[in-house]
């Protein structure tokens, strides 16, 4: 059933604006029945004397809260792209321990929080990957290698492990541990968080931020749409906010690899891999560059203009069609078939397209591609779809990840995503993906902002349905307080043939509190020597320390004409 749409309370007079912004190169957009955006005042920071291990007793009333630990984390104990991290507070803790009534476990949401002595007076919520599970150090670190990272910069920085511990997807039977995985865990520890940060610096966070890539960018943008009065700035990179579809895709894309195996069975990465080779892989990027590369003026490995190479790109025409044997230089007929679907996106019998397409870009050859393609096709997303999102689940003991993948229905699996009885009350689509995506008038109208960005070599969570989310916002919201960056080359939040190494951070704190939008960014390649750690899938034909500017779509970064290919002043914003 369609949305009302704001188009409908449009004017005549609105639209005229909007064109006339439109033409004067604002490109955003700003619904006419929307109200004027408040701009909030900038954090002010505070300083912590005290002595850490003393936060231990300062916390202990916090309520449905245990304090397990209270340390301080000495100057350079810890340190990110080569930089020693300031001393700090570290404190550990847990919330709501409670023993299942379904399956007898026992779950907590685990946490830790660290509290700079020199606080910047904002407060950082950090979501962590995968099927969480883990407290991943709390450092607010985003991107490919950081150099950057909020601890660092004065934000007090919250990680949790989302309400269960370890890395298997067990947690799956229990109904709450679902929903504490999907946001309850995010709206338990907020007010927690603030309270704990008031209690040590005598105020609580003038500014809060959410930050995350894939998981992590899915509670980003969770936290954007739930908890909006909770947050002011939202990072959300590759957000999975499909998660559960495209975990139910990425099994179909497996069966379909499958029936191109040349090994009798398969039973891990590498057989599946021999339905696609690495050598095969490379072949269709190289074909793909040499459509599209040029098309933004410069042939640098790095397609900028990734519409227009959608539209030059044919699989069919310009990769060659084998007419013997496989050996690299071209593909067979079915495996191009193949690749067709899970570029367009497999469908149900049904004809329903399960997730979402995925674009053509220069980065397929990367070995990321055949870890999310081939490898959590196989160990990851079976567990996730089967045991976390399907209702009813399997059962966890003797679950067999492999024939799961390969074997079970699929149309029955993508059935359970939605599904609902009397255990499970919520779906996996309800609990995981965040309500009404493109509807973010509450975020907006407080003058919260949110900045997304996605590698365009993404091979699990797809650009394209962050490009539709930002268009449809575009649609339901306006724009003037959101910000869409494609990586192109760039993998699933990091790594592939691309500049991955950027810090969005900082601008959209200076877009929160200082009225400042951010435009292009400046993003670098980590070659040989980089602080924030190499990324081998960078070409020995660039330079090291190559520069791109990340451009806010629907701009793409074209060649000036002259200057070196190696640095960002040679590129604009078009
Ligand atoms: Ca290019």
């Amino acid at each position: 059933m369609p949305r009302p749409s704001h188009h409908t309370a449009r004017t005549s007079a609105a639209m005229a604006v909007a064109a006339l912004l439109a033409a004067c190169g604002g490109g955003e957009t700003t619904p006419a029945a929307a109200t004027t955006i408040p701009q909030l005042t900038a954090a002010t920071g505070a300083v912590f004397a005290g002595d850490c291990a003393s936060l231990q007793a300062t916390f202990a009333g916090l309520a449905n809260t245990q304090i397990t630990m209270a340390e301080t984390v000495a100057a350079g104990a810890l340190s990110i792209g080569g930089q020693p991290v300031a001393e700090h507070c570290r404190v550990t803790g847990q919330m709501h321990q409670r023993t299942s009534a379904v399956d007898g476990n026992s779950y907590a949401i685990g946490f830790e929080v660290r509290l700079p002595k020199n606080w910047n007076g904002r407060f950082l919520h950090q979501g962590n990957g995968g099927i969480d599970g883990s407290v991943v150090t709390a450092t607010g670190s985003t991107g490919g290698g950081p150099l950057t990272h909020a601890l660092q910069q004065g934000f007090a920085v919250l990680s949790s492990n989302a309400g269960h511990s370890g890395p298997t997807p067990a947690f799956g039977i229990d109904p709450q541990a679902r929903l504490d995985y999907g946001y309850q865990a995010v709206g338990k520890l907020t007010p927690m968080a603030k309270q704990a940060i008031a209690l040590t610096y005598g105020k609580g966070p003038d500014r809060s931020y959410f930050a995350g890539c894939s998981n992590g960018g899915r509670h980003a943008m969770v936290a954007a749409t739930r908890y909006f009065s909770d947050y002011d700035g939202i990072l959300a990179g590759a957000p999975g906010y499909n998660l559960p579809k495209a975990a139910v895709a990425n099994l179909a894309g497996a069966r379909l690899y499958a029936s191109l195996a040349t090994t009798p069975t398969v039973t891990s990465q590498a057989d599946l891999a021999t339905g696609l080779t690495d050598t095969e892989r490379a072949l269709v990027a190289s074909k793909v560059l040499a459509k599209c590369d040029a098309l933004d003026s410069a042939a640098d490995g790095l397609v900028q203009d990734v519409n227009a190479c959608q539209a030059a790109f044919s699989l069919n025409d310009d990769v060659p069609t084998c007419t013997g044997t496989r050996d690299g230089t071209c593909l067979t007929t079915a495996q191009k078939n193949v690749l067709a679907t899970v570029f367009s996106g497999p469908t149900t019998s049904g004809g329903v397209r399960m997730y979402t397409s995925f674009p053509f870009d220069g980065g397929f050859g990367a070995p990321g591609v055949a870890n999310w393609e081939f490898g959590a096709a196989l160990t990851r997303d079976p567990g996730a779809t089967g045991i976390i999102f399907k209702v009813p689940p399997e059962s966890y003991g003797g679950f067999n990840g492999v024939n799961f993948a390969l074997n079970t229905d699929l149309d029955a699996l993508y059935a359970g995503i939605t599904a609902t009885n009397a255990t499970y009350t919520e779906s996996a689509m309800s609990f995981m993906a965040p309500p009404n995506p493109t509807r973010m008038q509450g975020l907006r109208e407080r003058g919260g902002k949110i900045v997304v960005y996605h590698g365009v070599s993404d091979a699990i969570f797809s650009v394209n349905d962050s490009e539709a989310w930002f268009n449809g916002v575009q649609n339901d919201t306006g724009t003037d307080f959101a910000r869409f960056y494609r990586v192109p080359g760039m993998g699933h939040c990091s790594g592939g043939p691309a500049t991955d190494q950027f810090d969005l951070l900082s601008p959209l704190v200076a877009w929160v509190e200082q009225g400042v939008a951010p435009a292009e960014i400046v993003a670098a390649a980590r070659g040989a020597g980089n602080a924030g750690g190499v990324n081998s899938d960078v070409p020995g034909t660039w330079a090291a320390n190559r520069t791109r500017p990340l451009c806010a779509y629907p701009k793409v970064a074209r060649y000036k004409g002259s200057g070196s290919l190696e640095v960002a002043s040679s590129f604009v914003c078009q």
